[in-house]
Parts: structure tokens; sequence; C-alpha cells
């Protein structure tokens, strides 16, 4: 089997210890860090968000796929920034003012980050002028939002009416989830994307930073 279908599958099964030690080798082997990185390890995230799409596999298993990821990326990052692979875009993400629930906001971090994204993560209880602010300061392409509360959710739209007083409305695109928000409620208050899960999350982002 190739070592890349390996880290691919361990990845999987959440074996991020073996998922390190594979991707080691691979570089140690000279395999490229790109070939690592799209065949190996973002190959099982993707099949992994699949699933999780489908309700094949659920939270907890996303969790220690997304655990390897990350170790795996740990050994690849300075590789790849070596090789001078760019991020494909980048958004920051964070859960509204008041509310503290963070499980579902990470999984779309790590899908995103699975997806090549570069993500800032404002953590929960985040202000709109901070999500923003931190758009402006860091370049990025999209705001990511995230409630779970239906008195949380309100929240969303005054991120939406901050960003068009800020002037950043036309370059920034805004993507809201979580429990309590639709796709009537993105039409109410002006935001471009609601994405019912982690992985089509990933997906959007990655269309509006390839537009
Ligand atoms: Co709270 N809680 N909670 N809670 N909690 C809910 C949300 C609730 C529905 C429980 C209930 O009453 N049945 C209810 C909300 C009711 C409502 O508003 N209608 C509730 C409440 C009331 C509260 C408190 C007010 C309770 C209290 O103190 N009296 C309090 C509020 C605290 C606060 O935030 N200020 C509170 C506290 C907590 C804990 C701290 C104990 C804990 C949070 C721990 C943590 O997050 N670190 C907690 C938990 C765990 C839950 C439940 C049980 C699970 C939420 C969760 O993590 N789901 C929840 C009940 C439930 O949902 N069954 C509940 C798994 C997660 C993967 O799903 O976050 O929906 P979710 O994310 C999904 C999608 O929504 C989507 O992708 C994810 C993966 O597919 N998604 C996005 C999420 N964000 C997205 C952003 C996107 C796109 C997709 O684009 C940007």
């Amino acid at each position: 089997m190739s070592i890349l279908i390996e880290i691919s599958e361990n990845l999987q099964k959440g074996k991020a210890k073996i998922v390190k030690e594979l991707v080691q080798k691979a570089l140690d082997e000279g395999v490229a860090p790109e070939a690592i990185l799209n065949e190996g390890l973002l190959d099982g995230m993707n099949i992994i968000g699949e699933k999780f799409k489908t309700n094949e596999v659920y939270v907890p298993e996303v969790l220690v796929a997304a655990r390897a990821m990350n170790m795996g990326t740990q050994i690849l990052k300075p590789h790849l920034v070596a090789a001078g692979v760019q991020a494909t875009g980048k958004v920051c993400i964070g859960t509204v003012q008041g509310d503290l629930h963070d499980i579902g906001k990470n999984l779309v971090k790590m899908m995103m980050e699975g997806k090549g994204l570069e993500v800032v993560d404002l953590g929960t209880d985040v202000s709109p002028d901070t999500f923003v602010q931190t758009a402006i300061d860091q370049n990025c392409q999209i705001i990511c939002c995230s409630a779970l509360l239906t008195t949380t959710m309100g929240v969303m739209e005054e991120v939406v009416k901050k960003a068009t007083e800020a002037g950043i409305r036309d370059k920034v695109k805004i993507m809201i989830g979580g429990a309590p928000v639709n796709e009537a409620y993105r039409e109410k208050i002006g935001a471009d994307a609601y994405t019912p899960d982690a992985a089509s999350a990933a997906d959007a982002a990655v269309a509006f930073c390839k537009a």
C-alpha cells in the first residue's frame, strides 16, 4: 500500500501517533510535502467530511480524525512553507457574543484547515467589532459566525451591519451557521452563505476564496 494511502486511512481512523510517524517517514523518503498534504492528509479529512455529512460517522470520529490531521500538519507545516505552498484563502471564525458553545465552531475550523484555508480562530463570545476589525487587520476574505443559542443569533445581523458600516461588505463574505440558524435567517440578515454542517461550510468557503 502506498504511504499516502496509509496516511489517509490512519487519519480516518483517528490514529494520530501513526499519522505523525507516517508523515515523517514520507518526508524522509523524499515524498513531496504537497503530495503528503493533498493525497494523504486532505484525502483522509475529505472522506471523513463526506461521511460526516451523510451521518456515517459522528462528532467523536471527526474530532479524533481532526486531531490526527493536526499532528500530521504540525510535522508538515515547515516543509510546506519551505516549498512555497500557499493557503487557498484566509478566514476568521468565532462563536458570537454571549455564546460559549464552541464544539461546532471548532469542527468548522478543522474542516476549513483541512481544505487548506488559513483560519484565524477568535474563540467564543466574539463581538461584531472584533469580527470586522480582524477581517480588516488580517485581510480575511471571509468572516464565519457560529451561534447555538436563539438569544445570540441576532449578533450575526450586527456583524453584517458593522461590516457594511466599515465599508468592507463588497470585499468580505459573511458565512453563518449553528443549530438555530437557517437559510431564511441568512436571507433576512443579508449574510452571504448559510451552511448546515462543517463539511459544507468548508466547501462554501473554498468556493468563495476561489471566486
Ligand atoms: Co448548551 N444549549 N447551553 N451547552 N448545549 C444547547 C445549544 C441547547 C439546544 C440545549 C437544550 O436546551 N436542548 C440550548 C439552546 C436553546 C436555544 O437557544 N434554543 C442550550 C442552552 C440553553 C445552554 C445554556 C443557556 C444553559 C444554561 O446555562 N442554562 C448555556 C449557555 C452558555 C452560553 O453559551 N452563554 C449552555 C451551556 C452549555 C455547555 C457549556 C454545558 C456546553 C457547551 C460546551 C462547549 O461548546 N464547549 C453545552 C452543550 C454541549 C450543548 C448541547 C448539548 C450540544 C451542542 C453541541 O456542541 N453540539 C446543545 C444541545 C444539542 O445540540 N443537542 C446545547 C454538537 C455540535 C457539533 O453541533 O454546534 O450545532 P453544532 O455545530 C454543527 C452545525 O450547527 C454546524 O456545523 C457543526 C458540525 O456539523 N455549524 C456551523 C456550527 N457553526 C457553524 C458555522 C458555520 C457553518 C456551520 O459557518 C460559519
